[in-house]
């Protein structure tokens, strides 16, 4: 433990079944109950839709990212706005992600002491540190901030794994030290790539921090889901049962499941409002591709039974004219219906570990989503 420091942050672990768990997390803003998968707002507003409507599904937390937002508009701009909550109306819980990841797939250079790398708006060069990424998400004024990590792609040498990690440990005690408010909590971010061993590893130095929350990173970026499942099954052991664990960019919907099955309790991805604005509906009978000819006169709503906006108000014929001519509010209809389902997907997963059907429940995503 490297300091008591109080993170403004309790959980509570309610019904489990087998390694599944459903809980409760308490913030300064509001609570939320898990497993729970937030929406990204990568620039402060999830792509094509806006907060009131994004608050209305359901959602309790929603993901800034540090990196956008220091470039554009700045974070004194947001700071003096009152924080990212205020200037972008969204009301309830947010979480910033430090940037670690943007960085690296922007293609960053990294020394003990942080990463270097461009601008994607005007090229100019700028430096992230460890201590620089907490001071970042102090002033937008997140709920949850992440610790700075070093994420590699799959596959990677089990040496550049191992330089990640360790440079993500070294990272983890500076953040913690440099930590100042304490009505935000901090989560640590463990590493480790596909090699079991150093999961482990990176899992126990991690918990050992004391951060209020539990990142696994460096998944989902190009290895299989079953090396994926198994740098889980690597990791949770070691992880303490009472604070949140939270697999990060992760929102494909066996993968989702397969993990809450293991412990799993929070979950991000852009996936759902990124497929959504080209085209892509996401249902409990799999992906629909909204351009296909075979909707053209299709008077049916995109899922039958579906409470979004898009599917209690307009047939599949509309949503597919809207999207094969370019009209942005065919995005938007298909953002909000997916996020639906991601909404319903983990409501699902939530009462069936209550019931202890968890097991049928991934099955019948297996039967619509495949291998
Ligand atoms: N680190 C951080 N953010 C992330 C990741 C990571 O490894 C991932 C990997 N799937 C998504 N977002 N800081
Ligand atoms: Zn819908």
């Amino acid at each position: 433990m490297v300091d008591d420091l109080k993170g403004a942050l309790s959980f509570s672990v309610g019904d489990t079944h087998n390694g599944s768990r459903r809980g409760t997390v308490k913030l300064n803003r509001g609570s939320f109950s898990t497993p729970i998968f937030m929406p990204v707002g990568t620039r402060g507003t999830i792509k094509a839709a806006i907060a009131n409507d994004i608050a209305a599904i359901g959602f309790e937390v929603i993901l800034g990212n540090t990196y956008h937002l220091m470039l554009r508009p700045g974070v004194e701009v947001i700071d003096a706005l009152g924080g990212l909550g205020r200037f972008s109306g969204w009301k309830r819980s947010m979480l910033t992600d430090s940037g670690g990841f943007q960085v690296m797939s922007l293609g960053a250079t990294f020394s003990d002491g942080g990463a270097t790398f461009r601008s994607i708006y005007d090229g100019s060069i700028h430096d992230v540190t460890p201590e620089k990424a907490v001071w970042l998400q102090e002033m937008i004024g997140a709920d949850i901030a992440m610790v700075l990590d070093v994420c590699t792609n799959l596959p990677a040498s089990r040496d550049e794994i191992k330089r990640a990690m360790d440079l993500t440990h070294s990272w983890a005690l500076r953040a913690r030290f440099a930590k100042h408010r304490q009505d935000q909590a901090q989560f640590g971010i463990v590493q480790g790539g596909s090699e079991v061993d150093l999961r482990s590893e990176s899992a126990k130095f991690i918990s050992d921090v004391g951060f209020e929350g539990i990142a696994l990173g460096g998944l989902a970026v190009g290895e299989s889901r079953d090396d994926m499942l198994r740098a889980i099954d690597a990791v949770v052991p070691h992880l303490p049962p009472d604070k949140p664990r939270y697999l990060m960019g992760v929102g494909d919907p066996i993968g989702v499941v397969e993990a809450i099955a293991r412990g799993i309790d929070m979950f991000d991805c852009v996936a759902p409002s990124r497929v959504a604005r080209h085209g892509v509906a996401m249902t409990f009978s799999g992906k629909m591709h909204m351009r296909n000819q075979k909707y053209v006169r299709d008077e049916s709503p995109i899922e039958p039974g579906c409470p979004c906006v898009a599917c209690a108000n307009f047939p599949r014929a509309l949503i597919r004219h809207l999207v094969s001519v370019g009209e942005p509010t065919g995005g938007s209809l298909l953002t909000l219906h997916n996020l639906t389902f991601m909404y319903r997907l983990i409501e699902g997963s939530r009462n069936a570990i209550s019931t202890k059907t968890l097991g049928e429940y991934i099955k019948s995503i297996y039967a619509a989503w495949g291998n």
